[in-house]
């Protein structure tokens, strides 16, 4: 997945965009032009959230009108929407791996600034609702204190000027073409982390480019590292997902000696929005089975290029038989790696059965080991003993 060019730069602040970068600023964007187009009697397509990843707003208003054919302008669609999406900023999730940045580079004593396209008051106020970040950054600098946004980069050279430090000891971490052509054109290292997937090739400019925060080293750049990976394997905050399983592409068995007992990815759109894609580990409770160990991809297969977005758990245990239709649930509690594609099928089918082996090995560890006993598991299987 990371396009890895040489890394030139040790650098010492960091320059974070906000939008795209550090706020899911597109899930909340989606459901104020879900209910705005509902009130113009207008059905609402899913293919419209792609449309708006990483978009400015006045992109995606005069996409917007356009796709739907709208009796109105841009401008109005975006005066309609504004107040909209305002009241939403309290709702505005914080990406993947977001906060753990912020909080490591804080209590590291690198120095951080904040520089978005939109107004200061817009990006205060959408801080606000995260604890910490306000005071975490030395500098925080809107489009409205500059003369030309991104693109541009004066954005970012005041941004250093402002930290008083040179330019080349500035790091940018970016989610939009805008921004990351703006900070190489202010002679910074760029770090780029896509919005949209599969878009890695657009990116050839910025210095390296990562699915998401969570596959961020910073001591590549002469930064702290990050001390929270155990064995191969990153903590996090466990989701749960489950359903009953259906049939995927046929290929897990056949193709790769690996079945995946797929959950179905369209109940989960929104759970899944907030998570990256890549590949995750935990427990799976198996209706009238019992809890396996569980390592599994979420997201799009890049070696098989798959267009939709899936989810594949493969349970470390062998069954011996097919169990679809059965109720699966999943208590994900670890990442380990972003999907990557590989150069032949053997590497990728290596490569699985190595996530395989972390995954067994780390769910041994305390950290990960309690959440065998989460209730949301064990219900599955209560409630299916009652009906059989
Ligand atoms: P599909 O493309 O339909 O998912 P797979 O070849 O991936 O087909 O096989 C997945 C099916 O195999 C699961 O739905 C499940 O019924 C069965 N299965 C058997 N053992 C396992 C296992 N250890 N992990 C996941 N699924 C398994
Ligand atoms: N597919 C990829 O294209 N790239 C990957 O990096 C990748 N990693 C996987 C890791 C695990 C643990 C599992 C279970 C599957 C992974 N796959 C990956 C998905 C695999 O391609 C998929 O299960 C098959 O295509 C079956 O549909
Ligand atoms: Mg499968």
């Amino acid at each position: 997945m990371a396009a890895t060019k040489h890394f030139p730069q040790m650098v010492s602040h960091v320059i974070l965009d906000l939008d795209g970068t550090l706020l899911n600023t597109d899930g909340v964007m989606n459901e104020v032009l879900k209910v705005f187009l509902v009130k113009y009697g207008k059905r609402w397509d899913n293919k419209i959230s792609q449309k708006i990843i990483g978009r400015t707003p006045l992109e995606v208003a005069t996409a917007v009108v356009k796709d739907f054919s709208l009796s109105l302008t841009t401008e109005e669609l975006m005066s309609a929407i504004s107040p909209m999406f305002s009241d939403q900023w309290c709702n505005i999730k914080a990406l993947p791996g977001a906060n753990r940045l912020i909080k490591h580079l804080r209590s590291n004593g690198v120095t951080m600034a904040l520089a978005s396209n939109s107004s200061k008051s817009c990006i205060e106020a959408k801080i606000s609702f995260h604890q910490g970040w306000k005071e975490s950054f030395s500098v925080i600098i809107g489009g409205d204190e500059v003369t030309t946004g991104k693109p541009s980069p004066e954005i970012f050279l005041e941004a250093a000027k402002r930290m008083n430090v040179d330019i080349s000891n500035c790091l940018v971490i970016e989610d939009s073409l805008p921004g990351v052509a703006a900070g190489k054109a202010a002679g910074m290292a760029v770090v780029a982390v896509p919005s949209l997937p599969k878009q890695a090739g657009l990116y050839s400019s910025a210095d390296v480019v990562i699915n998401s925060l969570l596959d961020l080293h910073p001591e590549k750049w002469g930064l702290p590292p990050f001390e929270d990976w155990i064995e191969g394997t990153l903590p996090i905050e466990p989701w749960y997902i489950g359903g009953p399983v259906i049939k995927g592409f046929g290929r897990g068995s056949k193709v790769l000696g690996i079945p995946t007992a797929n959950l179905p990815a369209e109940n989960f759109s929104t759970i899944l929005s907030e998570h990256t894609s890549g590949v995750y580990f935990g427990w799976a409770g198996l209706s009238t089975r019992g809890i396996y160990k569980m390592v599994m991809s979420i997201g799009w297969n890049p070696y098989f290029d798959n267009t939709e977005k899936t989810i594949e758990p493969w349970l470390l245990h062998d069954f011996g038989e097919d169990f679809y239709g059965e109720e699966l649930r999943l208590a994900i509690v670890g990442y380990i790696r972003p999907e990557a594609n590989f150069p032949s099928l053997e590497s990728l089918i290596a490569r699985i059965h190595e996530d395989g082996r972390i995954a067994k090995k780390a769910l041994d560890l305390p950290i990960y080991a309690g959440s065998k006993d989460s209730p949301y598991l064990k219900n599955s299987m209560l409630r299916s003993n009652c009906h059989s």
